[in-house]
């Protein structure tokens, strides 16, 4: 179908200039709308204003400018019924074979801070969608163009087949089109969706941005490795580090000895060291499928990680451990003395004696990561199609942000307590509940779709283990919704509880702790990790 007419409406001007050059070029007569048509003209090429084609001026502000039946039906009358040729030929009404078309900036426009509704309503385009979708439901007929990465391939196209563009094409062009309109579409339903009725401006699009979101997100990776698979063995896999990756990062890791980093090692390491890093004290985690099972602290490292060690040694076996100090021979030794397979040891440092010690161990990866305690500015992660970007969860909860919301007041060493189960929590998959008690995880409940079932999963470990949750502290990563998961915790013999609060059924929980004589204090911070 040879492209004898088109006619050029634009918001986005990019290129636009050079395929109405193009087009020009092999002849093809243009039409064009105000801004797009001086544009044009401006650069020295003839163009019908689309006033002058209609007979009507451009009218109400631009709100009409291409709504008119010589445009339409220009672009509607089916090629293949002598009937519509018939009917345009008698109105006067030449055929337009390529329309080129992007819509007025809504998304643009309500990004603006302070916008109004007043802006936003003139900048939902009705002509615009109106040609895009005429055009493109008459594909048969006409080619429909909505974004500038089309240009140049068209040109080539039409200058290969004499000024044709094929089938194929148009019809590609059409989906390409109808895509385009309905996001626009959802766009602005989504927009004002959101505005309370008569709302003169909508609040949240006019709250600034943060810089950290720029409109086109840039990242920069440098590969650091192919790895040898996947999170599974028919996954191919490699690992980036982040050009911008803050020192005391896992990916800033040096490898002592040992086996190859698997990517789930790289994946547990990092959990591992995110959550020791949290910890001001001596602290040892050992980590299995992302999860911390088992955390402690003390006034030495050798005790944080007998404690570490006793929450859960059975899924400790294998696991990945981080220590936040120097790692010595008293360390490897008690390793050794609990035949405790390890999969990955990580710490800031390891004595000469230490690194004597493990290298009899051949296989284990031993790294070393400086600990930096900065957190990444943004967490990433990937989604069909897209990529969900957030500030990382940078709440630890401090005394002075407790509020105790029970008759009961926690005593001060259920408040360290407390404070180090918050901290654990923080790097369980939700749903989360820790049970601790003297610098140690007694129990951790993680990634049920039930806060109650979290609750009853850590009860079952700690009785695996045999440890005593009588007079334990409990932290949960948000809030009870019900009383159910309390009511488990307190028969389990749990004496505090951290919270952040904030559900609909407050009270009731609240009511739940006092008739158990349980302490309970609200943090006002979740600590969702999915
Ligand atoms: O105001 S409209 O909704 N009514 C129209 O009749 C109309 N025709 C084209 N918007 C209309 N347009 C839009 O104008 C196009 O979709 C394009 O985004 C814009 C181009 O205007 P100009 O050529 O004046 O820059």
């Amino acid at each position: 179908m040879t492209i004898k007419q088109a006619l050029i409406s634009v918001s986005d001007k990019t290129g636009v200039l050079e395929f109405a050059q193009g087009l020009a070029a092999q002849g093809v007569k243009l039409l064009s709308t105000g801004g797009t048509a001086r544009m044009l003209r401006d650069a020295g090429l003839a163009v019908t204003e689309i006033g002058d084609y209609t007979g009507f001026p451009e009218m109400l502000d631009g709100r009409v400018k291409t709504l008119h039946p010589k445009v339409h039906g220009g672009i509607l009358a089916r090629r293949d019924l002598p009937e519509h040729l018939a009917t345009i030929a008698e109105h006067g009404i030449p055929t337009i074979d390529l329309v080129c078309v992007n819509l007025y900036p809504f998304a643009a426009t309500i990004a603006k801070a302070g916008v109004t509704l007043a802006d936003a309503i003139e900048n939902i385009d009705i002509g615009g969608p109106a040609m895009v979708r005429s055009s493109a439901k008459n594909y048969a007929g006409v080619a429909i163009v909505t974004d500038p990465e089309d240009y140049a391939p068209l040109l080539e196209e039409m200058q290969a087949n004499g000024g044709a563009l094929q089938l194929g094409t148009r019809f590609n062009l059409a989906k390409k089109a109808f895509t385009h309109t309905a996001r626009y579409d959802s766009m602005i339903a989504n927009w004002l969706t959101g505005l309370d009725a008569g709302a003169e401006a909508q609040p949240e699009a006019a709250a600034p941005i943060p810089a950290v979101f720029p409109a086109k997100l840039q990242l920069a990776f440098d590969r650091v490795e192919t790895l040898r698979y996947g999170e599974n063995s028919h996954q191919s896999a490699a690992f980036y580090r982040d050009t911008s990756a803050l020192p005391g990062s896992i990916a800033n890791y040096t490898q002592l000895q040992g086996k190859e980093l698997s990517y789930n090692n790289i994946a547990d390491s990092d959990a591992a060291w995110e959550c020791v890093k949290a910890f001001e004290a001596p602290a040892c985690v050992i980590i299995k499928h992302a999860n911390p099972c088992g955390v402690a602290v003390d006034s030495q490292l050798l005790r944080a990680y007998e404690k570490a060690f006793l929450t859960d040694s059975t899924s400790a076996f294998g696991g990945i451990i981080a220590f936040n100090g120097e790692v010595g021979i008293d360390i490897v030794e008690a390793m050794n003395q609990r035949k405790h397979f390890v999969e990955v040891l990580i710490a800031p440092s390891f004595t000469a004696e230490a690194k004597a010690a493990l290298a009899a161990k051949a296989n284990l990866r031993v790294l070393v990561v400086p600990l930096g305690r900065d957190l990444n500015k943004l967490e990433l992660k990937r989604v069909g199609g897209g990529l969900l970007v957030q500030t990382a969860d940078d709440f630890t909860a401090q005394v002075k942000d407790l509020k105790v919301v029970t008759k009961v007041q926690p005593t001060l060493r259920q408040i360290e307590d407390l404070l180090f189960a918050e901290r654990v929590a923080k790097f369980v998959k939700s749903n989360a509940i820790v049970f601790c008690g003297g610098g140690m995880t007694l129990g951790v409940g993680a990634g049920q779709m039930s806060r109650v079932d979290s609750t009853k999963i850590a009860c079952i470990k700690a009785q695996n283990a045999g440890l005593e949750l009588k007079g334990s502290v409990v932290a949960s990563d948000a809030f009870f919704p019900f009383r159910d998961g309390l009511d488990v915790l307190a028969e389990a013999g749990a004496k505090a509880v951290i919270q952040p609060g904030g559900s609909m059924r407050d009270e009731e929980v609240i009511a739940a702790a006092d008739e158990h004589g349980i302490a309970m204090v609200f943090t006002g911070a979740r600590h969702f990790r999915h």
